[in-house]
């Protein structure tokens, strides 16, 4: 597959957000992805987001896994099934996506288990009032924030950083307490969690 074909690139258009909402907490790895055999092969990772019903734990959302371990300096083609229906506030901005090729993603309706390679259609942003969850991933000169949209699978690309160990946490208001900023979104491996590039 052509990755450009797909995957235009826009590097004249960086954009580059501040996060907000205070620390990130920085805790244990979890899953290891699978590497290729060959160092040329794109690495694919599959994630999902559950809802806390799914999963037994009502108001409490997950992704799953909710830690990645990657190599360094690679392609990585990114699927995500959010199977949650509810959206969630966001700060201004965390709607677009940023960091990845192109600084696009695409967005299928619904969590098919499958679908064809140009399905639905690639987008720079969502909707603010569509948006359930982000992926935002902060570390030394590296950001990426790709926005969720509810009952949808996003498709998206990026080269992996030098190795360190990448925070990254949803930016929408999904959890408990008062602001939505408690429970699962400050707890590891829930809306909070790891990517570690080695
Ligand atoms: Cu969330």
């Amino acid at each position: 597959m052509n990755e450009n074909s797909l995957w235009p690139l826009n590097a004249s258009r960086r954009r580059f957000l501040k996060l907000s909402g205070g620390g990130l907490v920085i805790a244990a790895i979890g899953l290891t992805m699978d590497s290729p055999a060959e160092a040329s092969d794109l690495i694919k990772v599959s994630m999902k987001v559950v809802t806390g019903k799914m999963i037994g734990r009502p108001g409490w959302p997950q992704f799953e896994p909710g830690d990645l371990k990657l190599p360094a300096h690679r392609l990585v083609e990114v699927t995500v099934r959010c199977f949650d229906d509810g959206n969630a506030q966001i700060p201004g901005d965390y709607n677009r996506v940023s960091g990845t090729i192109g600084n696009v993603m695409r967005v299928i309706k619904g969590t098919p288990a499958s679908f064809a390679p140009n399905a639905g259609r690639v987008v720079e942003e969502v909707p603010m009032k569509e948006v359930a969850h982000t992926f935002t991933v902060k570390g030394k000169n590296f950001f990426m924030n790709v926005p969720l949209p509810v009952s949808s699978t996003v498709v998206y690309r990026f080269k992996t950083p030098a190795a360190g160990k990448y925070p990254w946490q949803c930016m929408a208001a999904c959890g408990t307490g008062a602001g939505g900023w408690a429970g699962p979104m400050m707890t590891n491996a829930w809306m909070e969690g790891m990517v570690t590039v080695t």
